[in-house]
């Protein structure tokens, strides 16, 4: 990776990057990002909550993602963790749930989607059960499978519940969740993933159902695994998925960074990410950041009584770590941030990054289709 060293370029780069970001803030204050209204830790706009709702009557064109399993595999308590901030400790109080429960997600432009919980016993073979209007929607179907348990039965259901959903919508997404794994021992996961893989892909193949994909994660809610887990199901259903990683690969190598996650801000789900690997360390040190973030804003970002914008596009956080890394967030826009990570030495050029930085906010903000007057993004590339 090569730097521009002459500081005549820097200059300009710089000067350009004051104004561009000058032009930026009118455009964030007119017409994008509006004031947030803190509730608990979190800026109300950001909310899953109520005033989603009439978006309920026009959500049959967002996919759904179907949270299936047996009962008390987990579901109920995925859906809380993930998309309401429930503390895993306290899903122990979790009733269980009887009728299916529809939770629309509008938390981004980009993820956009309704989740269904479903009550264990459901069962798809009820005549007096739509499985066609169920599944003709579906973007996605998460079984969960609890891996504390026995899960003979599980894995009949899981059977029953794919091939099913398959012949009604062979575009589904087939996600499986090894469920539990805090209680195991790493070897034990590994067998578990192993034989649960190998016995649900030879029903199928004993079905001649071949061309049914399942993709199988190793999930808690006590740990990371889940978000981890769930971005990658939602990534799934993000159309613009190549375009976002391409504009993170140009980011990031023409930038000195190692690694960047663009985040939904309220899940800690991460919409993309460069190309290449994530390592859960990383993931969950971004993850961590942004409770950081969120939590100092609200504490220290209010300027004065009454004013509620705790949280906004101008909030930033440079993190140094004890072994010359630093991780960089900043704001995209009201749904997403993004979290890098990179050596001490590349963040000499701060200048760079933050007007790649912002050739990158405007190529987000055209894909989310938010503003057509922004030109395609040109990153400047340092050689
Ligand atoms: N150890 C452990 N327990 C979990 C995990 N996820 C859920 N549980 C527990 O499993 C029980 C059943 O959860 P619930 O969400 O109601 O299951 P559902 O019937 O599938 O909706 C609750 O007591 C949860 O606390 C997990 O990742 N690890
Ligand atoms: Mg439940």
């Amino acid at each position: 990776m090569t730097y521009f060293t002459n500081s005549k370029y820097a200059c300009i780069v710089e000067v350009e990057f004051q104004e561009r970001f000058s032009e930026m803030t009118s455009y964030e204050d007119e017409e994008n990002f509006g004031s947030y209204s803190v509730v608990g830790s979190f800026p109300k706009d950001f909310g899953y909550g109520p005033e989603d709702q009439d978006d309920i009557a026009h959500s049959d064109s967002k996919p759904r993602i179907l949270l299936l399993g047996l009962r008390r595999s987990g579901k109920s308590s995925i859906q809380k963790v993930v998309f309401h901030k429930m503390s895993p400790n306290e899903t122990l109080f979790l009733e269980s749930t009887n009728k299916i429960v529809k939770d629309d997600i509008s938390n981004s432009s980009f993820v956009q989607f309704q989740i269904w919980d479903f009550p264990g016993q459901i069962d798809f073979f009820d005549p007096a059960f739509d499985s066609e209007v169920l599944f003709g929607h579906c973007g996605a179907l998460v079984f969960v499978i609890d891996a504390q348990d026995d899960y003979m039965e599980a894995l009949g259901k899981l059977h029953m519940t794919v091939t099913r959903a398959y012949k009604v919508n062979p575009n589904i997404k087939f996600e499986v969740f090894i469920h539990k794994v805090d209680g195991l021992s790493d070897d034990h996961k590994i067998e578990t993933q192993r034989d649960i893989h190998q016995r649900a892909t030879d029903d199928l193949t004993d079905a001649g159902l071949e061309g049914l994909h399942l993709s199988f994660y190793l999930t808690s809610i006590y740990d990371h695994s889940i978000f981890e887990a769930f971005s990658k199901v939602v990534q799934k259903l993000v159309p613009q998925l190549p375009t976002l990683e391409n504009l993170l690969n140009i980011l990031i190598t023409n930038s000195g960074i190692e690694k960047a996650f663009l985040f939904d801000v309220v899940s800690k789900i991460y919409v993309a990410t460069d190309s290449s690997p994530v390592d859960m360390q990383s993931y969950e040190l971004c993850c961590d950041m942004i409770d950081v973030v969120i939590d100092i804003s609200c504490i220290y970002g209010l300027r004065d009584e009454g004013d509620s914008s705790a949280y906004d596009m101008e909030s930033s956080s440079i993190i140094k770590l004890n072994n010359s890394t630093i991780l960089y967030l900043r704001e995209v826009n009201k749904f997403l941030a993004l979290v890098c990570i990179l050596r001490d030495v590349n963040f000499e050029k701060k200048g760079l990054i933050d007007y790649n930085f912002y050739c990158f906010r405007q190529a987000i903000s055209e894909v989310c289709g938010i503003s057509c007057q922004f030109r395609t993004a040109r990153f400047r590339i340092c050689d």
